[in-house]
């Protein structure tokens, strides 16, 4: 059994903050747990705009609190997120992730799971899981 608290995560390499400032993951599970899936504690500051497009994974997203909107651009439509609300990108969609008036926090799964320090590249995706 793993058990892990996001307060002794805080402070480590295992808080990744994003070169641009947008947001701060805090990776709570990560490849070497050997689970499969990977889990962070994710916050994305009010009013960042972030071009994602995590082609090498799937990824769902559960806020907390705080609110923002998702654009999938694959149709345009623009979701609004707030606490209670989840998405889940099962077709690798790209999108545009928008933080609101407040942070948000969210809770966010990927599959296969993140190695822990992967911090997006030019796509806004993170590497496969074969490379690194
Ligand atoms: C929701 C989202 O994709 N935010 C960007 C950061 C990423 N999810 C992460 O690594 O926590």
């Amino acid at each position: 059994m793993i058990i892990r608290n996001l307060k002794d995560i805080l402070g480590t390499a295992s808080e990744v903050r994003a070169p641009n400032g947008n947001w701060e993951s805090r990776r709570l599970l990560t490849r070497d747990d050997n689970m499969g899936f990977s889990m962070n504690d994710t916050i994305i500051k009010a009013g960042s705009v972030n071009h994602l497009w995590y082609k090498n994974h799937l990824e769902a997203v559960y806020c907390i609190s705080g609110n923002g909107q998702i654009e999938d651009l694959a149709t345009g439509i623009i979701h609004q997120i707030e606490p209670g609300v989840l998405y889940a990108l099962d077709k690798n969609d790209k999108h545009i992730l928008r933080g609101g008036t407040a942070d948000m926090r969210m809770v966010c799964v990927f599959y296969p799971a993140l190695r822990g320090d992967e911090v997006h590249d030019e796509d806004g995706s993170y590497p496969p899981p074969d490379k690194g």
